[in-house]
């Protein structure tokens, strides 16, 4: 089981992709539980405002840090964890770390998990250096603001729980053992004139397994040659590669 709890000023965002398929059943089921709040409805003066003009001028607002800490006071003490254990605190903006498959495993075995949306320009910094454990984002792109971040973590991590998926689609996936996944196919054997590759169909376990390694090996080289520093590779791996003319780098920090 596990917990997420959302700051947001946009909490009907949330709605349609939270409430579908996997994340909806699993919810349903008790394994995940999902709670937003309005960050809105932590402001105390009568036009409800959340931000505010940049000291030191530019464009945009900034998040006022007020309302943000009485809204992530009341949602830390809604479910008291152990004295001293606090959730990780995560504000979702384009200048925080890269969001990965790692950070997703290590927040899947935490309880609980806090998620702040940044917006406009950001979010004052005294309230960052105060509560937030971790900065993240989830790609180098620019997005209007942290609620679709925050869904894809949400996706990410929750997912990892155990018992949200069958074990079986968890085994082999993409950046497993740091390499893309092969490519998949289903009938029929022949589409519009495109076959399946014939070793799929031979029945040769491992010819298949071999096939779909070095389809995993090619497809990294081809579109992901960064992830190659970092993968398990074994020797023979590494002369394949070669033969394709990937060249490692020198011997690199990992
Ligand atoms: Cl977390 N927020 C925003 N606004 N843009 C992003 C992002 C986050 N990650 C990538 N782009």
């Amino acid at each position: 089981m596990m917990r997420f709890d959302i700051l947001t000023l946009f909490p009907e965002m949330f709605q349609g992709p939270l409430s579908e398929s996997i994340l909806k059943r699993a919810q349903q089921a008790g394994l995940l539980h999902i709670h937003l709040h309005d960050i809105r409805d932590y402001t105390t003066d009568r036009h409800r405002s959340a931000d505010d003009y940049p000291y030191g001028g530019g464009a945009g607002m900034v998040l006022k840090p007020e309302p943000l800490a009485r809204c992530l006071e009341a949602v830390l003490a809604e479910d008291g964890q152990p004295d001293g254990e606090r959730p990780p605190v995560v504000l979702l903006t384009p200048a925080g770390r890269l969001f990965t498959q790692a950070q997703a495993q290590a927040w899947a075995r935490q309880p609980r998990l806090i998620l702040i949306c940044g917006h406009y320009e950001g979010v004052d910094e005294r309230f960052i250096e105060r509560y937030v454990s971790d900065e993240v984002s989830i790609g180098d792109y620019v997005l209007t603001g942290g609620e679709l971040a925050a869904m894809v973590v949400v996706d990410a991590v929750g997912r990892l729980v155990p018992g949200v998926l069958d074990l079986s689609s968890l085994g082999e996936e993409s950046h497993d053992g740091g390499l893309l996944e092969y490519p998949q196919y289903t009938r029929p054997a022949n589409w519009r004139g495109s076959e399946v590759p014939p070793v799929l169909l031979s029945g040769h376990h491992a010819e298949i397994a071999r096939w779909r390694h070095e389809q995993r090996l090619r497809r990294t080289l081809e579109r992901r040659p960064d992830l190659l520093k970092r993968a398990r590779l074994s020797e023979r791996d590494r002369e394949i590669l070669r033969s394709w003319g990937w060249q490692p780098e020198e011997t690199s920090e990992r």
